[in-house]
């Protein structure tokens, strides 16, 4: 059993990496699906955090237990489709739901709304996830559960000041139940974080000096990130910086910020799936 100190019970011992493979590449197809409905944008936002969120929901969260439960917040909530799509598969929502997103008959919007079975926090004005969960977090020590907050952050969510002082707020209460992710793709809409913010660098010695234990990896390799987690030594807020890539998995989007707002139309939308299949 991995031990994730303070974030432990890893439900497995083992990696299944075709598993993981095979869970994501259904959910993309799932995603272009629901996208091409309404011609929904946030299919790369989606994609850049596809395998980061499968980890967490199928490697890291708990089934139920006398009703009390592990917390996903997406506070990169323009990324929920993929969030969306595992909680159809789940059963926590519908197929009627998820075939209804966006729509004016339907409860799924383009961000997350708390209420919406499986939704944790609303989201969508980036910057306010991680203070939710590090304030949820914190409760769950006060009240003495061994419930674990996970929160996925994109990379531009380090632009907002509110991401700066829920970390110094993790970090100062050592809040080792918490552990997030940041989808770390270097594009916040059409501008390169390491272009436009060269501040932001170097990542683990800034989380490392906010109190915060933290690692660098892969973010579309979930071995790479078992691995990591497997390693935590604990006692503090877990930091997982991810190197992403927007678009991950068809060509034409990957690393073109304009898919950020475009949806594809027919003829992409074909190449999509076919690529996803390959
Ligand atoms: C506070 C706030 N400012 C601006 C926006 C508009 N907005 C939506 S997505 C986005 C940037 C997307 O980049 P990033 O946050 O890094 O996410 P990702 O690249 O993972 O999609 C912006 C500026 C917003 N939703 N909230």
């Amino acid at each position: 059993m991995t031990d994730l100190q303070g974030a432990s019970a890893v439900p497995r011992n083992s990696f299944d990496k075709a598993a993981a493979q095979n869970r994501c590449r259904t959910y993309r197809r799932r995603i272009l699906e629901i996208s091409q409905q309404v011609s929904a944008l946030h299919v790369a936002p989606a994609f850049s955090c596809t395998e980061i969120t499968d980890f967490v929901y199928n490697e890291l969260m708990r089934p139920e237990v006398d009703g009390s439960q592990d917390v996903f917040i997406m506070s990169k909530g323009h990324g929920c489709m993929i969030q969306y799509v595992i909680l159809e598969e789940r059963g926590v929502l519908s197929r009627a739901d998820l075939d209804s997103y966006c729509k004016p008959d339907g409860r799924l919007g383009a961000h997350p709304d708390y209420g919406v079975p499986g939704i944790h926090a609303s989201t969508g004005s980036l910057g306010h996830g991680l203070g939710i969960a590090t304030g949820q977090a914190h409760a769950e020590k006060l009240k003495g559960t061994d419930t674990r907050i996970f929160c996925v952050l994109s990379d531009g969510e380090f632009q907002e000041g509110s991401t700066w002082e829920a970390m110094m707020m993790a970090g100062n209460l050592g809040l080792d139940n918490l552990v997030a992710f940041m989808d770390n793709n270097d594009f916040s809409g059409l501008e390169r974080m390491s272009e436009g913010h060269k501040a932001f660098y170097p990542l683990v010695a800034k989380a490392e000096a906010f109190g915060w234990e933290a690692v660098e990896v892969e973010g579309h390799d979930e071995e790479a990130m078992f691995e990591a987690i497997g390693r935590r030594k604990g006692g503090k807020p877990f930091l997982m910086i991810c190197r992403t890539i927007k678009g991950k998995g068809v060509s034409y989007m990957e690393h073109v910020p304009i898919w950020h707002y475009r949806s594809p139309n027919a003829g992409e939308y074909q190449q999509a799936l076919q690529e996803i299949e390959a």
